[in-house]
């Protein structure tokens, strides 16, 4: 389940911690006393080579980042200033080079350029332990994992909330190289999280608040066709009941073939009453009469089933929104398929602006490889995720938890 979001996230973050650690190998800083001896002079005439002023300050800079690393450019600019005329004009071109840091200490002497304060050891030691991540790091994070991102069904308003998420938490900061993998992958998670946890709806509480009013919950499910909605309603009535709470069916789906049946059967095995009209009649009348039987049997919820529809479908909507305006549910439960691509992001929205929905169930997550839609659902109507369905089976459904869920992405 979820293999393939896991990987991509998984990979992206070794990549990037490797590329961090083989910097430091690409750099390495030579130790302070590891001095090469300098080869003899060659006999050759000396000449007087006058260098230009640029050409110093290069070589000035090019041995301290050598030497401790990218030398303050205060400090190399300051040295530029004192530099006189005359005292560049008489340094002298040796005919093979020595090795670097003599050259440096060579030329340091002959310009009176003063050594750094602060210890070297400590210069180095941070230098190698530590490393500054910066926006261009974070650029060619994303640059790569992008991509997985996106075939893992991610929407791209959620990869740029992720981008930013991570921006804040890491551009800038000053970690431990051994620690690149674990910074990360925390602040992945604190962002991942961020966008999958909107919240919590607590059922068993909403049934409780109802029944200190003397009445049942009502709970309508809604959804695009096949999404998985009666199969959840099953889920949901079974998973009460054995809280020890008494649900009621309602067979809202008055319009598909056999939609009554299916629910008919559910009922039958997890024993829970369903309350039919015939095909065609009206769902927002069945559903009424599911409650009017609930507060007859001293019921605790009614859970209404209605007929699949595509969002752009007007006239299914309008019932949809009169099935809510009548039976005035406690909660609107959209379910959608977990395996939609982009369009679960779609989808979502639409039914929540003509609707308004107050959780959601993702369904088929057991077959699910991608995962996208879970967190680009939740983010994009920034509602709570309520259960994930796990399987066929009537006890796999799994009560959401956002911690859990985003600490199996990325552990
Ligand atoms: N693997 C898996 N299959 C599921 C899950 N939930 C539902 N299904 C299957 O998805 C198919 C459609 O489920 P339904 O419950 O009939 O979906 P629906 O939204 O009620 O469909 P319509 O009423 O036609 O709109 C069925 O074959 C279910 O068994 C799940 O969590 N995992
Ligand atoms: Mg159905």
């Amino acid at each position: 389940m979820l293999g393939f979001l896991k990987k991509k996230l998984k990979d992206s973050i070794k990549k990037f911690s490797k590329k961090v650690e083989s910097e430091e190998k690409a750099k390495p800083v030579p130790k302070a006393k590891e001095k090469k001896p300098a080869k003899p002079v060659k006999p050759e005439p000396k000449k007087k080579i006058k260098k230009p002023l640029e050409i110093i300050e290069k070589e000035i800079e090019h041995i301290k980042e050598e030497q401790e690393g990218v030398l303050e450019e205060q400090e190399t600019e300051e040295i530029a200033e004192e530099l006189p005329e005359q005292e560049v004009e008489s340094i002298q071109e040796p005919v093979v080079k020595p090795a670097k840091l003599e050259q440096e200490e060579e030329i340091e002497e002959e310009l009176h350029v003063e050594k750094p304060k602060i210890g070297l050891r400590q210069r180095l030691f941070k230098k190698i332990t530590q490393r500054k991540i910066e926006a261009a790091d974070l650029d060619g994070f994303f640059e790569e994992m992008e991509p997985d991102l996106l075939q893992a069904n991610i929407a791209f308003e959620v990869i740029q909330f992720l981008k930013d998420q991570l921006r804040k938490s890491l551009e800038g900061r000053e970690i431990k190289r051994s620690h690149v993998e674990d910074e990360i992958t925390k602040a992945l998670e604190i962002g991942l999280l961020k966008t999958v946890d909107q919240g919590r709806v607590d059922i068993e509480a909403v049934i409780k608040k109802c029944k200190s009013n003397n009445r049942p919950a009502v709970v309508v499910v809604i959804g695009f066709n096949g999404a998985g909605k009666t199969t959840s309603i099953a889920k949901l009535a079974n998973y009460l009941k054995n809280k020890n709470y008494k649900p009621v069916l309602a067979a809202g789906d008055t319009w598909r073939a056999a939609a009554q049946e299916q629910l008919e059967y559910h009922g039958e095995k997890i024993g829970v009453k369903v309350i039919k009209h015939q095909y065609g009649a009206d769902s927002a009348a069945v559903v009424f009469d599911a409650v009017k039987h609930a507060e007859a049997k001293g019921l605790d919820i009614v859970i209404a089933d209605t007929a699949g529809r595509t969002h752009t479908n007007t006239n299914l909507m309008d019932e949809l929104k009169k099935v809510c305006r009548v039976n005035k549910p406690d909660l609107k439960v959209l379910v959608v398929d977990s395996l939609t691509g982009n369009d679960a992001v779609e989808q979502a929205k639409t039914f929540d602006a003509e609707i308004g929905i107050d959780a959601v169930v993702l369904t088929k997550v057991d077959v699910n490889e991608r995962g996208g839609a879970i967190l680009s659902v939740a983010y994009a109507v920034k509602k709570p995720i309520l259960f994930l369905g796990m399987g066929q089976k009537y006890e796999e459904f799994e009560q959401f938890d956002a911690q859990k869920f985003v600490k199996s992405l990325v552990e």
